[in-house]
């Protein structure tokens, strides 16, 4: 049984003002879902400390947006895991497409993300997705398979299951433009299948486990039928998830 997550991703946004406003009002929300629902926030890193404290012992657990795979030493402006699992955190996402787009991280970094998150009990949550001229040359599956491929090289397909996969189409995000269910529901499969691929009952096993979850412009209004698809196992939620309605409202379509 794959349980429900959903995470919202704050990116760059927030203050020490906001950010308590917006959980004081987001967590009598999530209320009623903490027993159904995995629960999740990433704010900037600047914040966790803030927000942790705020999240309490409520079941909401608290994420990074990124991290570094070196564990120390001399990189300047970088976090560790170890230093993101030291002040709480549950998950850090990894490879989301505004890190590949904008600071060049390549499938390799990612994977190398991905192995340092596991390998101190953290939750990877591996950000996948196609550019809008890889979709158009029919390249989506390709790209999304090489993208999770890479991980499995550097982790082994049986910790694939210690992370989880967000299927993150780049045209989708941030640009009110969603992917229609019909989409979503091909791409999921796909990776299930991909995931599954060698046959052997292993694989199999790890494929009906993972947990894949969307991403992309959800709101309110189309989160029902995205998360009604029986291949999407969750969301991550960007814009909507720094308003405590919007972000509430699709907790209950989950
Ligand atoms: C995709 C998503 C959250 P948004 O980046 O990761 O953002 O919901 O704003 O498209």
């Amino acid at each position: 049984m794959r349980k429900p997550l959903l995470i919202g991703n704050w990116k760059m946004n927030g203050s020490l003002q906001a950010n308590e406003a917006l959980v004081m009002r987001l967590l009598p929300r999530l209320r009623a879902f903490r027993d159904s629902l995995e629960l999740g926030v990433c704010p900037p890193l600047p914040y966790l400390f803030q927000v942790r404290d705020l999240l309490g012992s409520t079941g909401v657990a608290l994420g990074a947006q990124n991290a570094s795979a070196f564990v120390s030493g001399a990189h300047t402006g970088e976090v560790s895991v170890a230093m993101l699992q030291e002040l709480g955190c549950r998950y850090v996402l990894v490879g989301h497409s505004e890190r590949r787009t904008l600071y060049g991280e390549t499938n390799q970094d990612v994977a190398a993300k991905f192995r340092a998150a596991m390998s101190v009990g953290l939750t990877p949550v591996l950000c996948v997705g196609e550019s809008l001229e890889e979709r158009e040359a029919d390249q989506t599956s390709n790209v999304v398979a090489k993208q999770i491929q890479a991980v499995i090289n550097e982790v082994g397909l049986s910790s694939l299951t210690k992370g989880v996969v967000a299927y993150e189409p780049v045209w989708a995000i941030g640009t009110g433009r969603t992917a229609t269910p019909e989409q979503v529901s091909i791409v999921h499969q796909d990776i299930r299948s991909f995931v599954g691929c060698d046959a052997s009952e292993a694989s199999q096993d790890i494929s009906e486990d993972l947990r894949i979850i969307y991403g992309g412009s959800v709101k309110p209004k189309n989160a029902i039928d995205l998360f009604s698809l029986s291949d999407v196992d969750g969301g991550l939620i960007g814009g909507a998830s720094l308003h405590s309605k919007g972000f509430g409202a699709i907790a209950g379509a989950l």
